[in-house]
């Protein structure tokens, strides 16, 4: 099995500023730890990270025939991305949305997503740990039939 983990913009700047809100961890330290979970449960991971969207949608099509799942930190595009909502809905892969911040307890403009409503699920606020979670939750999701 395949997935693909898609981190949106300025993810890139994880541990190096607002470690209140994101803590310390690098995005390479989480892509290297759900990486070794992925592969103990014998899942292959592909990591992809970019600040630009229409990269995100190339990467998301490009995954047809590759992936069977995507985990997605679409970062601000989340709360304003109808194109990504497109994409994701075009190629039909089942995806889990997640965030390391709770994004319900910030400002009102984070609340809602545009790729929350057709997605496996949604996790949300539990620092690098949600991207364990949202891995393990979307292999339970697969191995049941998808
Ligand atoms: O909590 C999350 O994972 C978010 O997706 C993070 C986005 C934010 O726009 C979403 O509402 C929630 C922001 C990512 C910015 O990451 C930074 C990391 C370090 C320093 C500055 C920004």
């Amino acid at each position: 099995m395949n997935v693909l983990l898609i981190n949106g913009p300025n993810l890139n700047l994880l541990g190096q500023r607002e470690p209140g809100i994101y803590g310390r961890d690098t995005l390479a330290m989480i892509e290297t730890e759900l990486t070794r979970e992925a592969n103990a449960d014998g899942v292959e991971l592909v990591c992809f990270q970019s600040n630009f969207e229409g990269a995100l949608i190339e990467r998301i099509h490009q995954a047809m025939g590759e992936s069977q799942g995507i985990l997605i930190n679409a970062g601000a595009y989340t709360h304003s991305s109808i194109g990504l909502r497109d994409a994701l809905k075009g190629v039909a892969i089942p995806y889990v949305e997640l965030h390391l911040s709770n994004t319900h307890s910030r400002e009102p403009f984070r609340h809602h997503s545009y790729l929350a409503d057709s997605a496996v699920g949604v996790v949300s606020g539990f620092g690098p740990k949600s991207y364990s979670l949202a891995l393990s939750g979307l292999v339970h999701h697969l191995r049941q039939g998808g």
